[in-house]
């Protein structure tokens, strides 16, 4: 059987264009882990097409073609599965936003996988194989991540990519933020790989330097030991994701840094309690960040502190605030996103129930994108003082500040820190520029500072 997998992109992201740079683009799982859960008997050939680093042909010739959708590359996934099968090629959609919208991409699909798809995607491929496709397939009851094969890496040019030694031990999270997808799409029971298995792969692609994937590693705190635990003989350094409540647990930082963590991402969202509040994110507990950053770059381990604008609570001070705030703890990589409502999520609920969602272009959910009417200020001003904190913190004297304190990883923070710098000042190109004062202040805000 001919297989073919396409991860299409938003603008933002498509290697023609966009403004993601080899320095910040890692090799994700979707595509590898579905070729490796292909069944052996229909002996697969297969043809994966990442649209982040290079052109997705539109003249794919084979029995199926499997695109994995995320909301911001919803239209162009449906541009693509509406062009194959006019073709008349098979098409199955897959991901998260089919999982929270499944209706929607029924109608774009001669199939489509609601959920994980460990299990239904072979199934699904039998029946396509006995010519018995059915609709719609989902993730069972009783899922679980056992029984797993390796991803298959090899299949996507490692050229294209930062690093192809990306690995996932668990899925799902065990929290509620109210604009997160996870919950609402996959539960808040964190699915959990053998840790046996998760070190077999690790040991196959034999890199030193890897990255976790995994949504939260310390989601079920017995779990993040057992996995620490077991990194420690490997000798890796390790980047993964974590929420702020590792600060309230020394023992498991010790653990964490002694496992070979040396980068950690944490959502830190708001510098604000009561913004915090309004998002459901109350365990984050700004009077706590400044030691948390400190802990942590006291045990060698730099952070990627993620933070969203547009809360109900935010105003046009919060932006130089937080921006203040980033550049005087030297968090190490900073990132800001604007507050979007996935759909399906509580966040859509509430503000499609107050009126307050302005499009359904998902095209423009790619969290750097105003698509809803924020509480204290303009559309516009919601969009250029997000961009306003993201060239403020890219500059080069807080970009110099940080690399002073990065000791041994100053080679990767650099390379990080100007990727995202270019990153900070291209962002605008990729405006639409519905608001006309965007227009305006963008073009103030394309001045270097
Ligand atoms: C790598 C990654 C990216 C990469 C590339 C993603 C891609 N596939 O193109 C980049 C950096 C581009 C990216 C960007 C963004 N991302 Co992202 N990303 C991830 C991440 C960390 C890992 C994806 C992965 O490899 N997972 C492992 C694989 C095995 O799981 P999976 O992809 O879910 O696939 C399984 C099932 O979903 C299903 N499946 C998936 N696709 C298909 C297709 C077919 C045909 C079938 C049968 C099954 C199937 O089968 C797989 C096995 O069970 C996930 C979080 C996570 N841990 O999953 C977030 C995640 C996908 N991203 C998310 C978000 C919010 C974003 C951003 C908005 C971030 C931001 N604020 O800027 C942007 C938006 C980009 C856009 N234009 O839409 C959300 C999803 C949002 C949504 N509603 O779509 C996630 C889930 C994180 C979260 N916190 O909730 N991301
Ligand atoms: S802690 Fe992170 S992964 Fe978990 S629900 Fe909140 S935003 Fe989502």
């Amino acid at each position: 059987m001919r297989i073919a997998l396409v991860s299409p992109k938003g603008p933002l992201y498509r290697s023609r264009g966009g403004v993601f740079k080899k320095s910040l683009r890692y090799q994700p799982l979707t595509l590898t882990t579905l070729a490796a859960l292909v069944p052996p008997e229909l002996n697969p050939e297969f043809a994966l097409y990442d649209e982040g680093t290079g052109d997705v042909p539109l003249d794919i010739d084979a029995d199926i073609i499997g695109l994995t959708v995320l909301t911001g590359s919803a239209p162009r996934a449906y541009e693509l599965a509406d062009e194959y099968r006019r073709r008349g090629r098979t098409v199955v959609l897959g991901g998260p936003h089919v999982t929270l919208v499944p209706e929607e991409a029924q109608r774009h699909a001669d199939a489509i996988c609601v959920g994980y798809a460990e299990e239904s995607w072979p199934q699904l491929l039998r029946d396509h194989a006995a010519g018995c496709l059915k609709p719609r397939y989902e993730q069972g009851a009783d899922f679980a991540l056992v029984n797993l094969p390796f991803a298959r890496r090899e299949l996507l040019d490692k050229r294209y990519y930062l690093t192809q030694a990306v690995f996932e031990a668990t899925r799902a999270c065990a929290h509620k933020c109210e604009f997160c997808v996870s919950p609402t799409a996959w539960g808040r029971k964190q699915f959990q790989k053998p840790i046996e298995h998760v070190v077999e792969d690790i040991k196959r692609v034999g890199r030193r330097r890897i990255l976790f994937i995994d949504l939260n590693l310390i989601s079920d705190v017995a779990y993040a030991r057992a996995l620490f635990a077991a990194l420690i003989p490997l000798k890796v350094r390790w980047f993964g994701l974590s929420t702020s409540l590792i600060g309230r647990d020394p023992a498991l930082m010790d653990l964490m840094a002694q496992s070979g963590c040396t980068g950690l991402l944490i959502g830190f969202e708001s510098i604000s309690s009561s913004g915090l509040g309004t998002i459901d994110k109350k365990f984050n507990d700004p009077a706590l960040y400044a030691e948390l950053i400190r802990d942590l770059h006291k045990r060698g381990i730099t952070i990627q502190g993620c933070f969203v604008f547009g809360n109900d609570e935010d105003t046009l001070d919060t932006f130089d605030a937080t921006a203040e705030f980033v550049i005087k703890t030297r968090i190490d990589l900073p990132r800001f996103a604007i507050l979007t409502p996935f759909p399906a999520t509580p966040l859509y609920k509430r503000l499609q129930a107050e009126g307050r969602i302005t499009t359904r272009d998902w095209e423009l959910y790619d969290g750097q994108h105003v698509v809803f009417r924020p509480r204290h200020m303009t559309a516009a001003q919601l969009l250029a003082g997000h961009e306003r904190a993201w060239k403020e913190v890219y500059r080069w004297g807080p970009i110099l500040s940080r690399m002073r304190h990065a000791g041994s990883q100053v080679p990767l923070s650099l390379a990080a820190n100007i990727g995202y710098r270019f990153y900070a000042h291209h962002l605008h190109t990729h405006y639409t520029c519905d608001f006309p004062q965007v227009a305006d202040q963008g073009e103030r805000l394309c001045v270097s500072p």
